[in-house]
């Protein structure tokens, strides 16, 4: 019997995408786009229609494994739960229950996600992950100056004169906003590109520009200089709601236009170019992830805030600083869910240096790391080091669907279900607004389980059963327990789809700031309150010739990892042979340089390791650039991480994974 079912897309990603989902007998068989969606209108990415083969997939987990003598035997569910808690009831007697990490990502958008801290805050409080490889310095830096990061609704579009995408790979990781861009040109608005990568949206843009690697604050610097000579800032908005343009004048004095030029490798005529796009708006800026993954990544996103916020564009229709969208999270009541107030203890490593951490940390030591929606072992910042520290812990449990590089190193793996295998409620903090319903369509495979059974059943093992007993309806019904009023229930949500979040659609629009004085904040009260200077300042990236002469003539090439177009992150490289390689994307200059040539085989290393791959020109990329896609694994070339390293932003809360320079030889 065939059955076409609502659902939505679980992938972490900008779009959030409605699905309709069709069913036979008793199997998912095909993935196409809603059309009544408002947002993603029946249009989905291949990412998305691939999770039907994920889903059937031969590969899938289908039991619970455990590792002796360095092999995998399948074992009862109930061996593999009884030993895991007993495990972790020794370890909290032994050594207290932050002697257990949870490491994760965001690797589903499903609200019931929460429940994963639920059963670790009652459990005692673990060693928990803060910050973010992914968005970490740029949110951090909007909260110093706007207080939060909100961005306006994707209808608000209309009202801008000029559209500036700034660092955000659009046509690749955000295709509704890719269409709009589309529209929104058609009607007259002007679009300008701001990336080193000559990528697939600035070919539809009016005007590129390719900046060096790491330095677009600089280039935010030069084009407030103009705006302030031309005299198009916004006096008003600078006298009545900010704080703090003083020292943004007084900074922008110490540094002339040429120099800027000079460091952001930008001409100076496009400095006055975009003065004129900023000081003549409505202008909206798309702010991607790009230009924050480096040491200096807080500073550019506070400094292209400081560009909109002067050139009048911010709490306006139209304009906007938009990055994440942090409203719509907040939307949901997380806290009955999650229940912090259940944990005794505490600890936290930030996910960059997770390796490191568990490597050092010794008051407790991590004897056991629970790893859940996430796959540390490609994903995160100098794989080596990652492969060394989970090595080095006595009991490491993956909770997956796929046996990725991180389960193979894990002495427990368990098989988890895909999104249609359960039912949950879908949303993403990063765009739009809409929160998507998503039922259970299918039985799970094998005996693949939700993480959610998972914590019951050693929740029962641990003593805190009761705090489960609840069905996954009555979980829902919890998290959206604030969100009656807005007649946002299980039951509208089930009926209707997909509803929108009651959030601000222009944010900032009475001037009123989440800041502790009520303004924008040029220079952030919170940052001082943290022990920063709060100023905005010349910062460089921390692989750069500025900071680190030495290190540039070993390694004179900056290093990007993009997002992959048809992967999400590592997820989809099993299902794609054309993926199943490295690909070493380099400038001409470089190719030039080094008698390097299409399809070459290549080395590309620095002092953290080494990737082989083949390479392929990028015929308009900024000079001595590099770009090989995260997410590959070990068994198809290995993971760009082999290469990245695993520091952190200058606001403690991002990665740089960008902020990598490189050499790069022909393999004989
Ligand atoms: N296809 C696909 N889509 C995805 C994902 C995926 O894995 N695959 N992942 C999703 C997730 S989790 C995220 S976080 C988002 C990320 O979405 P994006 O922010 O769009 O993705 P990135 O790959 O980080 O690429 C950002 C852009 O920044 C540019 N960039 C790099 N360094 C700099 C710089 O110094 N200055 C400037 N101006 N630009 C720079 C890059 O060339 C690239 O075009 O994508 C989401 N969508
Ligand atoms: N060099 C470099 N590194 C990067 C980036 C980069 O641009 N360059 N991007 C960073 C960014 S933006 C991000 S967001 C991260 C992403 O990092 P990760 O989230 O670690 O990446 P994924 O490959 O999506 O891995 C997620 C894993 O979770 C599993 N999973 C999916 N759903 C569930 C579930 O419901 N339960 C459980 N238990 N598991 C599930 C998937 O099968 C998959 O193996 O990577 C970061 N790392
Ligand atoms: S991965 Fe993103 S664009 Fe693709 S279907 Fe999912 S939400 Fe939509
Ligand atoms: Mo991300």
């Amino acid at each position: 019997m065939e059955n076409v079912f609502k659902s939505a897309c679980p992938l972490n990603c900008w779009d959030s995408c409605g699905f309709e989902v069709t069913v036979i007998d008793g199997k998912v068989t095909k993935i196409d786009g809603d059309r009544d969606h408002p947002i993603t209108k029946g249009k989905i990415c291949g990412r998305g229609r691939l999770l039907e083969a994920r889903t059937n997939s031969p590969e899938r987990l289908m039991t619970p494994l455990k590792k002796s003598n360095g092999t995998f035997q399948p074992i009862s569910w109930n061996q593999a739960l009884d030993e895991i808690a007993e495990i972790m009831k020794q370890v909290k007697k032994e050594y207290g229950s932050s002697a257990v990490l949870h490491s994760h990502d965001y690797a589903n958008s499903g609200l019931l996600i929460n429940l994963d801290k639920r059963f670790f805050n009652l459990y005692g409080g673990v060693t928990e992950l803060t910050g973010s490889i992914c968005w970490g310095a740029g949110i951090e830096a909007q909260k110093w100056d706007f207080g939060d990061a909100y961005s306006h609704s994707p209808d608000d579009l209309i009202h801008s004169k000029h559209i500036v995408v700034w660092g955000r790979n659009v046509a690749r990781t955000n295709m509704h906003l890719f269409e709009r861009l589309q529209e929104a040109k058609k009607q007259g608005a002007t679009l300008i590109v701001i990336d080193p990568i000559h990528n697939a949206t600035a070919k539809i843009a009016n005007k590129y520009v390719s900046v060096k690697p790491g330095m677009d604050a600089f280039l935010a610097l030069g084009i407030m200089k103009e705006i302030i000579r031309l005299e198009l800032e916004d006096r008003t908005f600078i006298n009545e709601h900010s704080v703090g343009f003083k020292d943004v004048e007084e900074l922008l004095s110490n540094i002339t236009l040429e120099e800027l030029s000079v460091i952001t490798e930008v001409d100076q005529a496009v400095f006055t170019d975009l003065a004129k796009v900023y000081g003549n708006g409505p202008t909206t800026t798309y702010l991607g992830l790009g230009m924050q993954r480096y040491e200096n990544g807080g500073n550019t996103i506070r400094t292209i805030d400081a560009l909109v916020a002067m050139s009048g564009n911010v709490g306006i229709r139209g304009g906007g600083a938009n990055y994440g969208n942090l409203q719509v999270g907040q939307s949901f009541n997380v806290d009955s869910l999650s229940l912090p107030h259940k944990k005794a203890e505490f600890r936290s490593f930030t996910m960059m240096k997770q390796a490191e951490e568990i490597l050092a940390a010794n008051e407790p030591p991590i004897k056991m790391a629970f790893i859940t929606c996430g796959n540390p072992l490609t994903q995160v910042p100098d794989t080596n080091l990652v492969k060394k520290a989970f090595q080095s812990i006595d009991t490491v449990v993956v909770i997956d669907q796929f046996m990725t590089d991180t389960a193979e190193m894990a002495d427990y793996v368990l098989p988890s279900t895909t999104s249609f295998e359960e039912e949950d409620v879908y949303y993403s903090s990063m765009y739009h607004h809409y929160v998507n319903y998503g039922g259970k369509l299918v039985d799970s495979p094998g005996e693949a389980k939700s993480d959610l059974w998972i914590w019951t059943e050693l929740a029962k093992r641990l003593g805190f059963g009761e705090y489960f007993a609840y069905t996954r309806e009555q979980f829902i019904e919890m998290g959206l327990s604030n969100l009656t009023e807005h007649q946002i229930t299980m039951q509208t949500l089930k009926e209707e789809h997909h509803i929108p979040l009651p959030v601000q659609e222009v944010p900032w629009n009475n001037k009123k700031f989440k800041t502790a004085s009520g303004k924008y904040e040029f220079t952030s009260s919170l940052a001082k309150q943290k022990g920063y200077e709060g100023k905005i300042t010349l910062s460089y990236p921390k692989e750069s010739k500025y900071t680190n002469e030495k290190l540039v003539e070993m390694y004179p090439y900056s290093l990007l990892s993009l997002h992959p177009l048809r992967s999400n992150h590592s997820q989809h490289y099993p299902l794609i042979e054309g993926l199943q390689t490295n690909k070493v994307e380099i400038s001409v200059d470089i190719a030039e340089e080094k008698g390097i040539k299409e399809n070459d085989k290549v080395r590309v290393y620095n002092d953290r390791g080494e990737v082989i791959g083949f390479v392929k020109l990028l015929r308009k990329a900024h000079p001595r650039t590099i770009n090989i896609d995260e997410g590959n694994w070990n068994k198809f070339g290995g993971s760009v991480n082999h290469l990245t390293s695993n520091g952190e932003s200058d606001n403690g809360l991002g990665s740089v994974v960008y902020d990598c320079l490189v050499n790069i030889e022909k393999c004989m």
